[in-house]
């Protein structure tokens, strides 16, 4: 099965906003990659509430939210989640991860989990009943433009084979941070699914180039 696209859109510039949502959705990217930081949980701020309702505005593409928010379970109703939206939630922001989970369920989403690069595997094994995914990031999450922590390759390797031992290959591995061409080809490899694009490929260079790179992107994930 070909990777799907999430465009990270803390990666897009503001002026060329609706050209870049017109090539998206002639190119048929998948999900709009929405990174939300409170500055407690991550050490920066990003897209918001306000922002969310403005996208939906301009395009009808699903969102993938990626909150970076300490205790995330009491601000799911803030947001404007649908049914068709992925949200993943990390495990390193609430001390009731599981319960969390419990509040997203009747939002209709797909629920994520979300690691960073030094939590354990074996963490997810008690949550892949309430999980329909796992956001792996292969970067300290905060910033777009940061390199690869090179352990994580490995990491993914062994998520996914922590899958198939417990009998849930049906639950989505989505990777995030420093998703350039070479690495997400060696992901795709491994058995990664969808594929958080930001500066690294996608939003490389002008928006003129967006389409091309998303060729580029599609080629590698097919
Ligand atoms: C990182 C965030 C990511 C970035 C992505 C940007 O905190 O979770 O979603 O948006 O890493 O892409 P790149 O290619 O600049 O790393
Ligand atoms: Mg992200």
């Amino acid at each position: 099965m070909s990777g799907k696209i999430s465009a990270s859109m803390m990666c897009s510039n503001l002026v060329d906003l609706k050209e870049t949502l017109r090539i998206f959705e002639e190119e048929g990217v998948e999900y709009l990659h929405i990174d939300m930081m409170d500055g407690t949980f991550v050490p920066n701020f990003g897209l918001g509430v306000d922002y969310i309702r403005g996208l939906r505005e301009l395009t009808s593409i699903p969102l993938d939210m990626h909150l970076m928010i300490k205790d995330p379970e009491y601000k799911f109703q803030w947001i404007g989640i649908k049914e068709t939206d992925v949200v993943s939630i990390h495990y390193e922001s609430t001390f009731q991860v599981q319960r969390a989970l419990d509040y997203l369920q009747p939002f209709g989403c797909k629920r994520f989990l979300a690691i960073n690069p030094a939590t354990p595997v074996y963490v997810l094994e008690e949550v892949m009943d309430y999980i329909d995914g796992i956001n792996l990031l292969m970067v300290n999450p905060g910033f777009a433009g940061q390199k690869i922590v090179p352990s994580t390759l490995k990491k993914a390797e062994k998520v996914i084979q922590l899958l198939y031992d417990m009998h849930h290959e049906n639950i989505t591995v989505e990777v995030d941070g420093n998703i350039t061409y070479e690495n997400a080809a060696i992901l795709k490899n491994l058995g990664a699914e969808l594929f958080v694009a930001g500066s690294s490929s996608l939003f490389k260079g002008k928006v003129s180039q967006y389409r091309n790179n998303i060729i580029r992107l599609r080629e590698v994930l097919s």
